[in-house]
């Protein structure tokens, strides 16, 4: 169904035609945009900013570029198209129809997994917020402001669903998600890594690859959902994650590329001299933001994964091209977990270990952008390869978070740990020294910061010296 502009809320539910949902969402919006003025990019609201509008929800129609000022952006409520033969492909309910409305006995599950996902989004723009000050070139203001506006439409999507299946309750969710912050010592968001800050483009890149990624590993297993309306939401907010991605990958790939091109040129390892950002601080940064990310996937061994599956409420990645029974009541699967100190390869009930699995796949994903990365640095005949932590680095969530454990996989004690933290994760003098190369935002069209190479083409295949931002 086409996406209809003409009302208050772009959308394409029909919101028309159900007054009392319209309402309530119409006095949400407000609320939305207030808070866009107060946490969203700061001191932006004047910018022409050239983004991508969803003008369709079908895979051709979506990506419309024009300058827009960012108050003015159509959030609004997109759904992938409803198949109306779909199924549940999985758990206990497997071959059952897809539910149009939310099951009485999986009310409260289901509004939990949409208010942590819907927490997510406001907290990224939250995290975010300070990096136009610093951005290295137009071209990369832009896209941080690309994924801002379309985490903002994240939220829509989930409040769209609070307020649309989960009456009060869910309106009440929804104003919620507008008073927890992230960082915030009284209401911070739920989950940890959306806590963290994100102070400067290093950190901005390592999120974007790492921490976007879960939210597609995520989104994908919600999109396996019985619940359908939740499945078509999660299918349309994967389109326009993969662009986070992408900015993710190329930022740091850029960033690798500089740093090569300056270690060659200049014959050194020492490019902090030159204003660059060293391999060495680049994989710790690296560190941090994978095992910040891999917490996200929760317990190791975790019944309420387990639950989730059996009652069709959140499924594998790519549920539906998997080759087995979809209930795996009888099957197993095997995982790292710990026991008595050490890490220990283990046997356990297949149902149990879906957030290990998920993780898995996850990691997978990882080790792809890393292997472009080393190729650069191959290329540029530098002796060095940037390495994904072993799962069990630095963990806070699940079974390593007990131990301390290096990133290539060794258990050791409190005291070696923290005699090694300074060489595997991001300093303070690391941090302050890659802060000292950010900013003032480089503002002239085409021109890029000295830490960063420019992007192989422009976005929608604008020319190099395009300016994808006026200040006015
Ligand atoms: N922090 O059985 P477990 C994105 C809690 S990112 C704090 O493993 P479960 C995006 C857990 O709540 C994707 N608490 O839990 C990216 C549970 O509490 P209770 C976001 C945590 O439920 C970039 C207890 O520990 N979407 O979209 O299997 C920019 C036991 O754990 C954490 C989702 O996360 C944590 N990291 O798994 C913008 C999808 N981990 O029950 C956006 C929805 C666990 O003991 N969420 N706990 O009180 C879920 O599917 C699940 O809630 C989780 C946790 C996978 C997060």
């Amino acid at each position: 169904m086409a996406i209809d502009y003409s009302q208050l809320i772009p959308n394409n539910v029909d919101l028309a035609s159900d007054r009392r949902l319209q309402r309530a969402l119409e006095n949400w919006q407000p609320r939305f945009l207030d808070w866009w003025k107060g946490m969203g990019p700061d001191g932006t609201l004047n910018f022409d900013v050239y983004l991508r509008t969803a003008i369709s929800a079908e895979a051709n129609g979506w990506a419309n570029f024009g300058y827009v000022k960012m108050p003015d952006y159509r959030w609004g409520i997109f759904l992938a198209g409803r198949d109306p033969n779909r199924v549940i492909a999985y758990g206990d309910n497997k071959g059952k129809p897809a539910w149009q409305e939310v099951p009485g006995e999986l009310r409260s599950t289901l509004r939990r997994l949409i208010v942590t996902q819907g927490d997510t989004e406001p907290a990224s723009v939250e995290q975010q917020r300070l990096l136009g000050k610093t951005a290295p070139s137009l071209y990369d203001l832009r896209n941080v402001f690309q994924v801002n506006v379309e985490e903002g439409r994240h939220l829509w999507a989930m409040v769209y669903l609070l307020h649309a299946y989960f009456g009060r309750d869910g309106r009440e969710e929804a104003e919620a998600l507008l008073e927890r912050h992230s960082g915030d010592p009284d209401k911070p968001r739920i989950l940890g890594a959306f806590n963290e800050k994100t102070p400067d483009w290093l950190s901005f890149f390592m999120f974007t690859y790492f921490t976007d990624r879960d939210g597609k590993y995520q989104l994908a297993s919600l999109a396996e959902s019985g619940f359908d309306p939740l499945a078509r939401s999660c299918r349309f907010m994967l389109i326009e994650e993969a662009h986070h991605m992408f900015v993710g990958e190329s930022g740091v790939g850029r960033i690798v590329q500089r740093t090569c091109e300056l270690m060659r040129e200049h014959k050194t390892d020492d490019v902090r001299a030159l204003g660059a950002i060293d391999l060495a601080t680049i994989q710790k940064y690296l560190n941090f933001h994978c095992s910040v990310s891999l917490d996200l996937f929760g317990q190791e061994a975790s019944t309420n994964a387990a639950n989730y599956y059996t009652m069709g409420v959140k499924g594998r990645y790519l549920e539906t091209r998997i080759e087995d029974d979809h209930r795996l009541t009888d099957t197993t699967y095997d995982i790292d977990t710990a026991e008595d100190g050490r890490i220990v390869r283990k046997t356990v009930p297949a149902l149990s270990a879906l957030n290990e699995r998920l993780r898995q796949d996850y990691l997978e994903d990882c080790a792809k952008g890393l292997l472009r990365w080393n190729k650069t640095i191959q290329q540029a005949g530098v002796d060095f390869e940037l390495k994904l932590p072993h799962r069990a680095f630095h963990r806070r969530i699940g079974a390593f978070s007990g131990l301390h454990v290096s990133p290539d996989g060794k258990v050791m004690s409190e005291a070696d740990w923290k005699a090694n933290e300074s060489k595997w994760l991001p300093t303070a003098e690391d941090r302050a020294f890659v802060t000292s190369l950010m900013g003032p935002a480089v503002v002239e069209p085409g021109k890029f910061a000295n830490w960063i190479a420019p992007p192989a083409r422009g976005i929608n295949n604008q020319p190099a010296n395009f300016e994808y931002v006026r200040f006015n």
